[in-house]
């Protein structure tokens, strides 16, 4: 039934990204990135583990490609390493890395499949790192700017849609501020920085994706999460107030009104942030639509917490809960959808992740039953669709993920795949949830042919 509530012209995708899926880290030319320098920081990630393995997709393309054809989605989002591309992050490009995803997005448009890269998803070169101080540096910005010329230029013709970055809020606050994500540092004066410049580079790069590839759209991805009160305290409020401000409107305030919000971080300045003239009017570059990541919501009481400067987070333990431990909560994505369309009014909205992890496993019969997944993605839908009811423009749907995988300092531990990667042999067995979608995508098709006929 939910399926059929949307348009027929609503755009079924998947997700994934590079370092999440592909391996391959040393092979064809690939430079190094941050993410590989902090898999071997003893004790950053669970069990040890790495991506230099992950899904073997670097060599399994093809068959991944063949899996999408199967569940019959329209779209596919995924991500480009930029040290595939640019192994020291700018100057000499590696032609074997782009000729990847010159073969990946053939595939794609042989399958019938529109391509949606991200252009960062994360993997920074390590060479930037060590130049600039990673997005500490202006510097880096105007590598990215360089990079998306390049990529844009070989694989423009090809693609549908490209998101510039995917959640700066983590690869900045959580990265530079919180320490809990490459490359691990711990000032959230710098994680403030590191988000300008990751801004900075996204409204660099619109105009050239838009000159070298003027039949795509240009999107940015941002995650949301609402975070409430953990109870009527003032000082709660207030964290509550300070930590929304930080995860939901950093990175929408000066892409759609040109300017910081002016609620900060106790202890944080906005006169400490380094702001060249123009900065503002290059980052509110004018886009196509907006990708909403949205998983689950907070809830925040203040006070000390090693980890997170912004208070400490309350175990939701009456909730329903995925095995990340976040509850599940559909109407924040209602919620969330609204809330940006009103405030803001980007036009347009992807939602670009949504998904669960749970532990799943392969039968004996060789089945990967997994019915809160699918209710998981049943009762998200549900809000998407409502929100749509509600006149709030959402175009497409992007589950997280196409494949298990690796799931950053969660290592392989988190399934979020509508597909079951055994890492020991590869082997790919597509879960209940898999058939689940594409029986949904193939009822909302069959809906809108009928009411055409
Ligand atoms: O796996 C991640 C993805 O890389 C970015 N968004 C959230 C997902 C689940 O944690």
């Amino acid at each position: 039934m939910t399926f059929e509530r949307f348009p027929g012209e609503f755009l079924w995708g998947v997700a994934t990204s590079a370092y999440q899926i592909e391996g391959a880290v040393a092979e064809d030319g690939r430079g190094p990135s941050i993410w590989d320098t902090f898999c071997e920081l003893p004790g950053t990630i669970a069990n040890n583990e790495t991506g230099m393995v992950a899904d073997d997709h670097y060599h399994r393309m093809p068959e991944d490609v063949g899996i999408m054809r199967e569940l019959g989605v329209d779209a596919y989002r995924f991500s480009i390493a930029w040290p595939r591309v640019l192994p020291e992050g700018r100057g000499p490009v590696n032609q074997r890395g782009l000729d990847f995803y010159r073969r990946l997005i053939d595939q794609l448009a042989t399958a019938g499949i529109a391509a949606y890269p991200t252009l960062y998803h994360w993997d920074l070169p390590q060479a930037l790192q060590d130049r600039y101080g990673g997005w500490i540096g202006r510097d880096a910005a105007y590598a990215f700017e360089e990079y998306a010329d390049v990529v844009s230029r070989a694989l423009g013709d090809g693609v549908a849609g490209w998101i510039t970055l995917n959640e700066p809020w983590v690869s900045s606050w959580l990265s530079y501020g919180w320490g809990s994500h490459a490359p691990g540092y711990r000032s959230m004066e710098l994680g403030m920085q590191a988000a300008h410049h990751l801004l900075l580079a996204h409204g660099l790069a619109v105009p050239v994706l838009r000159a070298n590839s003027p039949h795509a759209r240009v999107g940015i991805t941002l995650n949301f999460s609402p975070i409430e009160a953990a109870s009527d305290a003032p000082k709660d409020i207030a964290a509550a107030r300070a930590a929304d401000v930080n995860v939901n409107l950093w990175f929408l305030d000066p892409l759609y009104r040109g300017e910081y919000n002016d609620v900060l971080l106790p202890d944080l300045s906005h006169a400490r942030l380094r702001i060249a003239d123009g900065d503002m009017a290059t980052i509110g570059a004018k886009t196509d639509f907006l990708g909403v990541n949205y998983y689950t919501r907070f809830l925040l009481r203040s006070g000390p917490s090693p980890f997170n400067p912004l208070g400490e987070y309350v175990e939701q333990t009456h909730a329903e809960r995925t095995s990340m431990g976040w509850e599940v909560y559909p109407d924040g994505l209602y919620d969330t959808l609204r809330r940006i369309h009103e405030r803001y009014a980007p036009g347009d909205m992807l939602v670009t992740e949504n998904g669960a992890a749970y532990a799943d496993v392969v039968d004996l019969d060789g089945a990967v039953r997994d019915p809160r997944r699918i209710a998981y993605f049943e009762s998200h839908l549900e809000q998407v669709a409502r929100a749509m009811d509600d006149g709030v423009p959402v175009s497409g749907y992007f589950a997280w993920s196409l494949l298990d995988n690796f799931e950053w300092t969660e290592g392989y531990r988190q399934r979020f795949g509508l597909v079951h990667v055994d890492y020991e042999t590869q082997r790919r067995t597509i879960k209940e949830s898999g058939y689940w979608y594409r029986d949904g995508i193939a009822a909302c098709r069959r809906a809108h042919s009928n009411r055409a006929s």
